[in-house]
């Protein structure tokens, strides 16, 4: 099998299956879970810090969190990982990443190097005429029009993923590039939030189909993840109309849920409703693809396992859990937000303080360069350079 991963920029998951004005935001994705063509995770969160983006590639890519200050790319690219595009190079995979801005942003040219990414598709690839392009770089249709035959090019299985962009902060469309009507919160943001998801959701309707004509889709596990929250706190009298509850703190930590789909060819999709997060994400994919996780350092865990254990760490020490929801260091019921004693909240405390403690030593000290999985063959960065030849 293939490995597609798409960032779907700044999705949260509210918008799934939510209409405006009786019109579906997002009817490809939710047509997905309809139909039976992706597994749909409905309680699903980012674990993202300050690197946004990136934070959620680092845990996508490695399975550990990123850093509780700064950016791990930016900080910690000259370590040692044990990352995705490493553990399948092995096992013949060719890896490919691909964004419509340049290369040198959230220093993505080195960390890149580090995970072994055997070809960076920055915005040096892509026709970035004005049309094309709004804010932070390539629109969603054009760039993944424009990716197809890059895509086509690799030599399968392939490793890869596309980092969208358009619907980030402040969801401004240009004129002609929708006409989904814009929301009516009274807030410009949230209000553009809607047009703007609407018009990613067609990007990737065409991006399924461009798969599926050229024969790939039936031999590509593609996962689709939102990669941090679009609307801050700073909306939340806006997101209090949007979803008809006052935002308070215990509602804020619900709705850092994102989405998350894995379409598997040949397996029925359905709607999975166990707690989990960003950091779950590798190893639910690698034993997908019939790789043993056991001899490497993951922080999370397969989603689909009987044995998974639904806890979700946030970056800053709270975490949630279908029991207790722990908030600024309140302790909250999940199913009512009632406030309990923090009691209830103690273990699961523990346990989410020991996994960031032990993702910040092996980050913060660089401890991979000392360990040898076995069967792994260490990536040397210097084999690696992204210079556009055109
Ligand atoms: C830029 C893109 C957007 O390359 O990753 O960055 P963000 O602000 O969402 O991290
Ligand atoms: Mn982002």
């Amino acid at each position: 099998m293939n490995v597609v991963y798409i960032s779907l920029e700044s999705l949260q998951s509210f918008i799934i299956d939510y209409k405006l004005d009786g019109q579906e935001v997002t009817p490809f994705m939710n047509s997905l879970v309809r139909n039976g063509e992706a597994f749909y995770f409905d309680n699903f969160f980012h674990q993202t810090g300050q690197g946004k983006t990136s934070d959620a590639e680092f845990m996508m890519e490695n399975s550990l969190f990123p850093l509780s200050q700064g950016s791990v790319f930016i900080n910690k690219a000259q370590n040692t990982y044990q990352s995705g595009p490493a553990i399948l190079k092995s096992r013949g995979y060719t890896s490919a990443a691909f964004h419509g801005n340049y290369k040198t942003f959230w220093n993505r040219n080195e960390m890149y190097r580090a995970f072994g990414f055997d070809h960076f598709f920055d915005a040096t690839y892509y026709d970035m005429k004005p049309e094309n392009v709004k804010n932070y770089g390539m629109k969603d249709k054009p760039f993944l029009e424009e990716s197809m035959p890059l895509l086509e090019s690799l030599p399968e299985p392939f490793y890869s993923k596309f980092i969208l962009l358009s619907n980030h902060f402040p969801f401004a469309m240009d004129e002609g590039d929708t006409d989904f009507p814009a929301g009516d919160f009274g807030d410009k943001v949230v209000n553009q939030y809607f047009q703007s998801a609407h018009y990613m959701d067609q990007a990737l309707e065409q991006f399924f189909n461009d798969l599926k004509a050229d024969g790939l889709y039936d031999k590509t596990v593609i996962v689709m993840y939102g990669d941090h929250y679009g609307i801050s706190e700073n909306h939340n009298d806006a997101m209090a109309q949007v979803t008809g509850e006052e935002i308070t703190p215990f509602k804020n930590a619900q709705l850092q849920r994102v989405p998350l789909f894995i379409h598997v060819p040949g397996m029925n999709g359905k709607t999975i409703h166990k707690y989990s997060g960003e950091v779950d994400v590798m190893p639910t994919v690698l034993h997908l693809l019939g790789v043993n996780t056991n001899d490497y350092l993951q922080l999370g865990n397969d989603i689909f396992s009987p044995e998974y254990k639904e806890l979700v760490p946030f970056r800053n020490g709270d975490f949630v859990s279908p029991e207790v929801t722990q908030v600024n260091g309140n302790c909250y019921a999940t199913d009512t937000g009632e406030e309990m004693d923090v009691q209830a909240c103690e273990s699961l405390d523990q346990i989410t303080k020991e996994k960031l403690e032990l993702s910040d030593r092996i980050v913060t000290k660089d401890l991979l360069r000392f360990y040898k999985p076995e069967g792994f063959v260490p990536i040397n960065p210097d084999d690696y350079k992204y210079n556009n030849a055109k």
